[in-house]
């Protein structure tokens, strides 16, 4: 048996996530909190980051590094209503940066919050019925579900599994409120009972998503579990179940890899489909691996025991068998922008917001805008995990207003005046709060995609769909590996060049070309480019093209 790891140590020792949070947030010395309770803080939905931009500056200063944190909200299916909003709003304004960011998990994060205004500010949250529990950590993360409401007349009872879910793989321990929002807990309570998670909680993070076909808008490959929604003659039969999707590779470890999910069979219940998702959970919680955290994602676990071991284990332990696979078609992945009505009438506008990132600009004031409109309370927001915003759930008789409003902010010229391949575009956030960014990402992406836009036009491919992702590092947060056109940091302003992923996400992408700069990229593009214009197929994608020609295995 291999040592534990480090962080094995740390989950076990934390007394259920406490660790010695209250001491470090006591610390006045330092903005900083201690080591250990780095790793805890994430099971709180926290990150300690700091400025990379101003290192050096406070280096030669003989200053600390410029601390502070990033919280990430609990939006299962990425839902707020209004008045969530507005409370967003206001603590990002006050404790935060004031970006407010959509991540490719449809949740909100906010960054650069002092040690010293976490709590005024999970308060603020909690006072908003909003959370953080569980959003990082080596534990079930947020919850996703197709976002589009009006996909199906289903769509709320699909939508209803993010939340059972949700609470369904919370952890039980109350250290959240008993650090944060300074509820007592009697000492006697305070060894909660955990059969999930026990006092090891999973190896690593684990992730769900639920996608309602025909739009796997979720990437519902790339999860740990992946859930699809079978519907028949208008009725949700239950859920085909993939497992073992994630993305995450370290360059130069050929034993680390992005994997898609595989199917292993079809749960014909809610009671079914919750009792397997959950012993998934407690497989991979017994059967990962807990010495090297590079191998401890359930996609390694999969290959190391096999599919077949893992469904069998699987059915021991539920009590029942899957049945087989049903059928099930994905034909896009990309979200529908404008105005759009589902099933019961309502209105729903879906806004363009580049790589997430809620703020104003002098064109498109759009925080201003989502602002303006929450305030009337007539509509709800939706997060969408192409990091875009669904303005939801409209009367018809208010539709004018929220559209004036759209108009008089520059919302609906920015979201119609904005090319697909720019609105299907994805990046992470990389430089300057994450401590992992080898090169920069959304502070990059929309130069470079004004670049490539030029090109396209210029083989008259402008309204190619085509779906372009950027990482400024290995880790694939904005699901990189899954695009047409793939890039990936290998240091500062180099990238890998990954081509040939599918439309639908259900074929990963390849490596092209290593650690080249801007000036390479845009020269092997527009080769790309002139080469796909004169020889795809009607209706050929660029993704299946690259494919077709051999450009990647
Ligand atoms: Fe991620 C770590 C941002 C989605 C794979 N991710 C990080 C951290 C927290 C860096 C860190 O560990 O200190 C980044 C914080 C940056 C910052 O300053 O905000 C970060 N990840 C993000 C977000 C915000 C990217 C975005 O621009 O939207 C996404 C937040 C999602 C959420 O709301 O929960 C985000 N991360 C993803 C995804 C995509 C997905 O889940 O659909 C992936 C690939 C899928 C997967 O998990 O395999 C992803 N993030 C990682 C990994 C690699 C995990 C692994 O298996 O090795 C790390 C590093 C780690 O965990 O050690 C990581
Ligand atoms: Fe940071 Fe890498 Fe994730 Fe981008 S892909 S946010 S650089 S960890």
């Amino acid at each position: 048996m291999s040592e534990k790891s480090g962080i094995e140590h740390i989950k076990e020792a934390s007394r259920h996530l406490r660790g010695t949070l209250v001491e470090s947030l006591n610390d006045e010395v330092t903005g900083a909190i201690r080591e250990d309770d780095q790793a805890v803080i994430k099971f709180h939905g926290m990150y300690q980051q700091d400025d990379r931009d101003r290192r050096e500056e406070r280096a030669a200063k003989k200053l600390e590094r410029l601390y502070s944190f990033m919280i990430r909200l609990r939006l299962p299916g990425g839902f707020l209503t209004a008045d969530q909003w507005l409370a967003v709003y206001d603590i990002a304004g006050k404790n935060a940066t004031g970006v407010i960011k959509i991540t490719s998990r449809q949740t909100l994060q906010l960054h650069g919050i002092l040690k010293s205004d976490i709590k005024p500010t999970i308060q603020a949250f909690n006072k908003a019925h909003l959370d953080s529990i569980a959003t990082c950590g080596d534990i079930n993360r947020n919850v996703l579900c197709s976002s589009h409401p009006n996909e199906s007349p289903l769509h709320a009872q699909v939508f209803a599994y993010a939340d059972k879910i949700s609470e369904l793989l919370m952890p039980k321990t109350k250290a959240y409120y008993e650090i944060w929002l300074d509820e007592e807990i009697l000492e006697d309570k305070k060894e909660e009972e955990d059969p999930l998670y026990q006092e090891r909680y999973l190896p690593r993070k684990f992730k769900i998503a639920i996608a309602i076909p025909p739009n796997n808008d979720v990437d519902v490959f790339t999860n740990d579990v992946g859930l699809i929604a079978v519907i028949e003659d208008g009725n949700l039969k239950g859920f085909n179940i993939a497992i073992g999707g994630g993305l995450s590779s370290t360059h130069g470890n050929p034993d680390t890899y992005p994997r898609l999910g595989s199917l292993i069979g079809f749960a014909d219940s809610e009671e079914k489909t919750l009792k397997a998702v959950y012993e998934i959970a407690t497989l991979q919680r017994d059967y990962g691996n807990r010495s090297d955290r590079k191998q401890a994602r359930l996609k390694y676990t999969l290959d190391k025991y096999g599919v077949e071991w893992f469904t069998k284990e699987l059915e021991k332990r539920t009590g029942f068998a899957l049945q087989p696979v049903r059928p099930f078609s994905f034909q896009s992945r990309k979200d529908r922008f404008g105005w759009e009505q589902n099933f019961r009438g309502l209105w729903y506008y879906t806004a363009f917001v580049e790589n997430g990132r809620i703020l104003d600009e002098p064109k498109t004031r759009l925080k201003s805008a989502l602002h303006a409109i929450a305030e009337t309370g007539k509509a709800q927001f939706r997060f969408t995990c192409n990091q875009n915003v669904i303005i939801s759930d409209i009367a018809t008789e208010d539709k004018p207003m929220i559209q004036s409003i759209l108009d008089e902010y520059g919302v609906s010229a920015g979201t119609e005046a904005s090319s697909a391949i720019r609105r299907n575009a994805m990046a992470c956030v990389a430089f300057p709060t994450c401590p992992l960014a080898l090169a920069e990402a959304q502070r990059y992406m929309p130069s470079l995609i004004d670049k490539i836009e030029w090109l396209l036009a210029k083989h008259a491919l402008g309204q190619e769909e085509m779906i372009i992702r950027m990482t400024g590092c290995p880790n694939g947060c904005a699901r990189s590996y899954a695009a047409e056109i793939g890039f990936v940091g290998t240091a500062y302003g180099k990238y890998n060049m990954h081509l040939g992923g599918d439309r639908t996400g259900q074929r990963l992408n390849k490596i092209y070309k290593e650690n080249i700069e801007e000036a390479e990229i845009l020269e092997t593009l527009d080769g790309l480019f002139a080469d796909y214009a004169s020889g795809k197929n009607r209706d050929e994608t660029f993704g299946d093209y690259a494919l077709r020609k051999e450009w990647v295995a």
